[in-house]
C-alpha cells in the first residue's frame, strides 16, 4: 500500500485551493494511501507551501522543459497543456497503482477500495455515458503507458480539447470490454446531474462517495461568508446552479476551516484572495462577479408570468428564469425540502 496513491493537479492558484480541498478531504477519512499533487509552473510559492502541509509529494511539472515528445506535442497544440500536464501522471512509476482525481472533486467517505481496481477503471460520463468521465479513474504509472499517450496525443489529438476526449480515444474498450472496470457513478457524482435526474438523486444520492464540481463554476469562483456559514453570490449566473447547495457548503466550510489557516500561515502578511468575506460586505457581489467575468454574462430579460406547464417546457428547452421563479434561492429550498 505504500506504493499506491491518489494523484491530482493544479495548474493555477485557484485549483490549488480545490487541490488542498480534495486532499485534506482524504485525509480526514484517513486514507492510508500516499497523496501527490502535480503543480504547473504557474502556481505560487506559497500556494505549493500549502499544498505540502496536506500531500506528501508535492511535484512541478513543466512540459515546457519535459520530455522530447511532450514538448513536441505543445508546440504543434499548445491547446493541449493541461492535458499533457495531466498525463503526466503516468510516469510516476515510483508507485505501483493510483487514483487520479481532479482538483474539483472532494471525497464524502474513504475510498481506499479503488486500488482493488485495474486500469483504467473509471465511471460513466453524465453527458455520453459510452465515455468515461476523467475526473476520477484508476491507473498505473508506466512510462512506456505515457510515452504511448503522448504519441497519441501527436497523431490523434483530443476530440474534446481536453484529457478526457483523449483518454477515450486511447482506452477505447471500456464501454463494452470488462465490467469490472466501469466505477460505480457514486466515486463520481457530478453536480451536473442531480437536476438532470433528481429522483436517481433521491434514491442513491446519499451513498455518494466522492462528488465532483463538473462545469464551467467552480466552488472557488463564490465567496463565502464564515461567519454566517453562506457561500455568497450565486445568483448571478446560471451555471451556479450545477453546484449542489449542501456539497458546495461543505466545500466552502472544509476550505475555510482546514485549508485557509495552511494559506494564511503560507502568506504571510503578503495579501491573497482568501475567497472568505466579512459579514454583510457589499464586495463580495462584485468579487464574484469579477471571478465569474471570463465567462459570458447571462442575458436574461425579466419574462412574463409563465404557467408551471410552460414554465416546465422552458425548463426542459434550458430556458430557466435564473432571476425569477427558477432562482437558486427557490431551487434550493426545493432541494431542502427533498432532501429532509
Ligand atoms: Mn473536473
Amino acid at each position: 500500500q505504500a506504493d499506491e496513491a491518489f494523484v491530482t493537479l493544479a495548474t493555477n492558484d485557484s485549483y490549488a485551493k480545490g487541490a488542498m480541498v480534495l486532499g485534506q478531504s482524504l485525509r480526514n477519512h484517513n486514507t492510508t494511501r500516499k497523496l501527490v499533487a502535480l503543480v504547473g509552473p504557474h502556481v505560487a510559492e506559497p500556494c505549493r507551501d500549502a499544498l505540502q502541509s496536506i500531500f506528501d509529494e508535492v511535484r512541478l511539472v513543466d512540459i515546457m522543459d519535459s520530455g522530447d515528445t511532450a514538448h513536441l506535442t505543445l508546440m504543434k497544440r499548445p491547446d493541449l497543456g493541461v492535458t499533457l500536464t495531466k498525463l503526466h501522471c503516468w510516469t510516476l512509476t515510483h508507485y505501483s497503482k493510483c487514483v487520479f482525481m481532479d482538483a474539483d472533486t472532494m471525497v464524502l467517505s474513504n475510498v481506499d477500495e479503488l486500488f482493488e481496481r485495474e486500469e483504467l477503471s473509471a465511471a460513466p460520463d453524465p453527458g455520453w455515458p459510452d465515455c468515461f468521465n476523467s475526473g476520477v479513474f484508476v491507473f498505473r504509472p508506466s512510462n512506456e503507458t505515457h510515452e504511448k499517450l503522448l504519441e497519441f496525443c501527436n497523431e490523434t489529438g483530443s476530440f474534446d480539447g481536453g484529457d478526457q476526449g483523449v483518454l477515450n480515444s486511447f482506452f477505447n474498450t471500456w464501454a463494452t470490454a470488462d465490467i469490472s472496470k466501469h466505477l460505480p457513478f457514486i466515486y463520481n457524482l457530478s453536480t451536473v446531474s442531480i437536476y438532470s435526474y433528481l429522483p436517481a438523486f433521491k434514491q442513491y444520492g446519499h451513498d455518494a462517495k466522492v462528488v465532483h464540481f463538473l462545469g464551467k463554476v467552480k466552488p472557488w469562483n463564490l465567496a463565502y461568508d464564515a461567519q454566517r456559514g453562506e457561500v455568497k453570490g450565486h445568483s448571478s449566473s446560471p451555471d451556479v446552479y450545477q453546484l449542489h447547495p449542501d456539497y458546495l457548503l461543505m466545500w466552502w466550510q472544509l476550505y475555510s476551516k482546514e485549508v485557509l489557516p495552511l494559506l494564511q500561515r503560507a502568506y504571510g502578511d503578503t495579501p491573497f484572495n482568501s475567497g472568505c468575506v466579512e459579514e454583510g460586505e457589499e464586495v463580495s457581489r462584485d468579487r464574484s462577479r469579477l471571478d465569474l467575468a471570463e465567462q459570458p454574462a447571462p442575458i436574461t430579460a425579466p419574462p412574463p408570468q409563465v404557467s408551471s406547464e410552460e414554465r416546465k417546457q422552458r425548463w426542459e428547452a434550458g430556458q430557466m428564469d435564473y432571476m425569477g421563479e427558477d432562482s437558486f434561492d427557490n431551487i434550493e429550498r426545493k432541494l431542502d425540502s427533498f432532501l429532509k
